[in-house]
């Protein structure tokens, strides 16, 4: 990897490889036949993706067995890896030993017999097959796979696999917890473009093929990235993570006419904005020919968008759809759209409903190069919340899933919350889109529909910190989220286990102790923050740390209408909001009654008195102070399990991760104290077990 260039002291140097360090038990028997399978490589053909893949395999085995492979482009008589896309393979006759049809980026790992010899073969279908053919060896042979087990045929999932940076030209980036951007710095596009080239070979490594490279709040600059001002810099990015089969593309500011070039309207029905679209367009890909296309947020907390013309957002996703068509250009277009100017007075408005709302009457109106990014609840990130309704609601348009790697809301990187296990909860729910298992993730793949794009996003975690997500631990999300969006099918175990063995090796201690931790973290974090699925209680703004009362007169519709007698949002159709109208039967009466209500959102849909019991025996208020005095405690516990690793870890990595564990200890109790205290002041009602809750 290339050398570091930033300023973090703090952070550790070790955890720069992440999950490519190479880390492997020589000792295991079978480690032998790959020795000497990697001795020679033989690849056909010599094109620019190849050439990175097969940069990665001779770097792979030059770190785990200290040789240098020799590489030819013809038949050799010894064992050998043999690299090449199916048509190569088809040309010098090979047989497979299992007929095979392999979809687009698929790849086949093979152990097979030729002219009296052992061959590892890696076919991919196209060149970024081969990569991710690779990569899957690479990982196999450091998680201590055989060779059977290391055979494979795969395609991936889902056709996009997009990291969504909110990257700013300042170097700032929203939300992100892992220091500055290392794209932008002081208002320039950054020169030193070999972190970058590392990132992008992380990013293959778990099979992302997309990057949006800036914020989609697109600033006064980054208007301009369109312009002939930044592309050629734009276009040196697009270079580097071409390189590794990311194809990179822009946030755009829906009103661009008007801020670059002064036209009186950014209308989507307006002829001149028309064919000013489709100048940008053809000016990006004079610089970047295989640019991905735009992610757009429009007519979102202040953003300009349609709305101002009178237009809708199918007018306006279609007149950029239609720019980018010639070129095979998508534009990604975002359903986080609400009015963000709400009167907490007003109990008929919910701020839940507006996706569904705004988008569903428009099912069928998007071009087909256009694909709906919808964030995985009807809210924003919380720890818990329902799938949004919207996914099911939308046949006839490609849609795709929006995740949030960065933990705004789930402990900002300083607090263990491994995401996975969530995310694999909303892709497999059966949202009941076409009957009984209509599974969310086959809504986003585009196969419950009959969709051809669809696929994965999710905001990125990383920044220049030494460790790039600011707490060691912190990159399993990254991992993860790459490996799920390549296939949902994974576990969160599987890639826990994965991710942990990359990282930090075999030893069992190692992998059985990290493992534990990751899979619990996130429902401790759930407990010691927010119960019952009601959501926010942060402080506004920067959102960390407890504040029950932060949002609940703000304009944002985050409400929970705690009072002295009940808390919880009526979303029913009876009394409430009527949101639960909004999925399909048999979820919506689910959600109505109070008895089917899931317990973990029984505050997201129904308002209920603190001393209503739930199914375990405990009142609501009893269940508030149970989950936060359980939370520290598990917290704790996790400290401790990561200070029982001290000799297996590397200093610099146990040192800043138990120091991020110190403050997770502290906000957690933070937060067990503000939350338990603020019910208890509102309801007079003592903990059964006489804790202490201040007065
Ligand atoms: C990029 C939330 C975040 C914002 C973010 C927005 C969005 O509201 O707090 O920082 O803006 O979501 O997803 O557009």
């Amino acid at each position: 990897m290339s050398d570091l260039k930033n300023t973090e002291i703090n952070e550790t140097y070790s955890m720069y490889d992440c999950w490519l360090k190479y880390r492997v038990d020589l000792s295991l028997e079978f480690i032998e036949e790959y020795r000497k399978l990697c001795r020679y490589i033989v690849v056909y053909e010599n094109q620019r993706l190849i050439t990175s893949a097969l940069n990665e395999l001779k770097t792979a085995i030059r770190n785990i067995f200290g040789f240098e492979p020799e590489v030819y482009n013809k038949s050799i008589d010894a064992p050998h890896i043999l690299i090449g896309t199916t048509e190569d393979i088809e040309e010098v006759g090979v047989e497979l030993r299992i007929e095979c049809k392999l979809g687009r980026e698929g790849y086949i790992v093979q152990h097979i017999q030729k002219d009296n010899h052992q061959v590892l073969l890696i076919m991919g279908n196209d060149e970024r097959g081969i990569l991710y053919g690779i990569f899957h060896l690479i990982r196999s042979i450091c998680i201590g796979k055989c060779i059977k087990d290391t055979e494979i045929i795969e395609t991936p999932k889902n056709k996009f696999r997009i990291i969504n940076h909110w990257d700013n030209i300042s170097g700032d980036i929203e939300r992100g917890y892992s220091g500055k951007s290392i794209f932008f710095e002081n208002n320039r596009i950054i020169k030193d473009v070999s972190r970058i080239k590392d990132y992008a070979r992380l990013l293959a490594s778990v099979g992302i093929n997309g990057v949006v490279i800036n914020n989609v709040n697109v600033h006064k600059y980054e208007t301009r990235f369109i312009t002939d001002d930044y592309l050629p810099d734009i276009a040196r990015i697009a270079d580097v993570f071409r390189e590794y089969g990311v194809q990179l593309f822009l946030s755009i500011n829906f009103a661009a006419p008007i801020e670059i070039d002064g036209l009186p309207t950014a209308d989507p029905l307006n002829e001149d904005v028309r064919k000013w679209w489709k100048k940008a367009v053809e000016r990006v890909y004079k610089y970047i020919p295989d640019f991905g296309g735009f992610l757009v947020k429009a007519d979102s907390e202040y953003r300009p968008g349609p709305y101002t013309y009178g237009r809708n957002h199918a007018e306006g996703a279609n007149m950029l759809a239609e720019a980018l068509k010639p070129f095979n250009g998508i534009v990604i277009w975002r359903c986080f759209v609400y009015d963000c100017q709400l009167d907490w007075r007003d109990r008929s408005k919910d701020r839940a409903k507006a996706a569904y709302e705004n988008f569903k009457p428009l099912d069928g109106q998007f071009m087909d190069n256009v694909i709906l990014q919808v964030k995985h609840g009807p809210m924003d990130f919380q720890i818990r919340e329902p799938i949004s309704p919207l996914f099911a609601a939308m046949e006839k348009t490609n849609q795709m899933m929006e995740f949030q790697i960065t933990q705004e809301y789930t402990g900002q990187q300083k607090h263990l919350c491994y995401l996975v296990p969530m995310w694999k909860e909303c892709l497999d729910f059966d949202i009941y889109a076409k009957g009984e298992g209509s599974y969310v993730s086959k809504i986003v793949d585009g196969t419950l529909f009959g969709r051809e794009y669809g696929g994965i996003a999710a905001v990125s975690n990383i920044g220049d910190s030494k460790c790039w997500t600011g707490h060691p631990l912190a990159q399993a999300n990254l991992y993860g989220f790459g490996r799920l969006a390549w296939n949902s099918e994974l576990t969160s175990e599987e890639i826990a286990e994965e991710w942990i063995k990359l990282t930090f090796g075999s030893d069992k201690e190692v992998v059985d102790t990290i493992m534990s931790m990751l899979l619990e973290s996130a429902s401790a974090y759930e407990k010691y923050t927010v119960p019952l699925g009601i959501g926010w209680m942060v402080n506004p703004g920067h959102h960390y740390g407890p504040n029950v009362d932060g949002y609940e007169y703000s304009p944002w519709g985050t409400y929970h209408y705690a009072d002295f007698r009940g808390i919880g949002v009526d979303r029913t159709v009876a009394t409430g909001t009527g949101y639960t109208a909004q999925y399909k039967e048999p979820l919506y009466k689910m959600y109505e009654s109070i008895e089917t209500c899931p317990e973990e959102l029984l505050l997201f849909f129904h308002h209920v008195p603190y001393t209503y019991e739930l199914k375990s025996g405990k009142t609501v208020i009893q269940h508030i102070y149970d989950t936060h005095f359980e939370g520290v405690e598990q917290v704790k516990k996790m400290r401790e399990k990561w200070a029982s690793l001290q000799e297996k870890i590397d200093k610099e990595t146990f040192e800043l991760t138990l120091s991020k564990f110190d403050i997770q200890v502290k906000d957690a109790r933070e937060w067990r104290d503000v939350v338990n205290t603020y019910f208890y002041r509102r309801t007079g009602i003592k903990d059964i077990h006489g804790r202490k809750i201040y007065e």
